[in-house]
């Protein structure tokens, strides 16, 4: 079984790419974006906690986060292994994630970083914004998120390379290399 982080900014396609990886080996998949969208739908009390951070570009504070995590990662069957997109996003979160597959006796074999130059990513995400009905897509927004995620999250390029799992992959060309080459560091695990 494989615990597998895809990282990223904002837009570089972590969601993406969690599908074809889902579709080809059978992972499991938890994408704390779509966990805290469907909390929003919902209308739940978290949702509308959640709603403020997003709809402004900032992230969850991570106590918060972190007990949704390990809530939805119990509840997964667990079968093939993991993907966990969108979470850590902080330096805290990273430390939690470890701590936690450590009291259930395993780790995180891979971080996957997809990386994309920042005009690429308004670009795509400003597309994303015309038709996907997220608040956060817009250009004032997506600007913030970018400056959040170089802030707060780059630095965890750093801490999975001291761990010795940092893969980096190119995350703009054809879906299908993209992926051809994600699945070169999976299957070499
Ligand atoms: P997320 O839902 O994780 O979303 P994302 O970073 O915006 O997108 P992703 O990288 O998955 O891109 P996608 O595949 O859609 O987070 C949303 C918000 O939730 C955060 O801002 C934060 O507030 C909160 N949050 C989530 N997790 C948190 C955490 N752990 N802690 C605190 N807060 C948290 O791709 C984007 C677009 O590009 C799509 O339109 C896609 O079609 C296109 N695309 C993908 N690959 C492409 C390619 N190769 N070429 C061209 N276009 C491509």
């Amino acid at each position: 079984m494989k615990n597998l982080v895809i990282f990223g900014a904002p837009g570089s396609g972590k969601g993406t790419q969690s599908d074809l990886l889902v579709q080809k080996y059978g992972f499991d998949h938890i994408s704390t974006g779509d966990v805290l969208r469907a909390e929003i739908k919902a209308g739940t009390e978290l949702g509308n906690t959640a709603k403020q951070y997003i709809d402004n570009g900032q992230l969850i504070p991570d106590a918060l986060m972190i007990d949704i995590l390990a809530a939805t990662y119990d509840a997964l069957p667990k079968t093939q292994g993991v993907i966990f997109d969108g979470f850590p996003r902080t330096i805290p979160q990273a430390d939690a994630l470890k701590a936690m597959l450590a009291e259930r006796g395993t780790a995180v074999h891979a971080m996957l970083e997809l990386s994309v130059p920042d005009e690429m990513l308004m670009e795509r995400l400003i597309n994303r914004g015309k038709t996907s009905g997220r608040a956060d897509d817009n250009e004032e927004t997506i600007a913030k998120r970018l400056s959040v995620y170089h802030a707060q999250t780059a630095p965890l390029v750093e801490w999975y390379a001291q761990e010795g799992i940092h893969n980096p992959v190119q995350g703009y060309g054809s879906l299908e290399d993209i992926n051809a080459n994600l699945c070169v560091v999976i299957d070499a695990l």
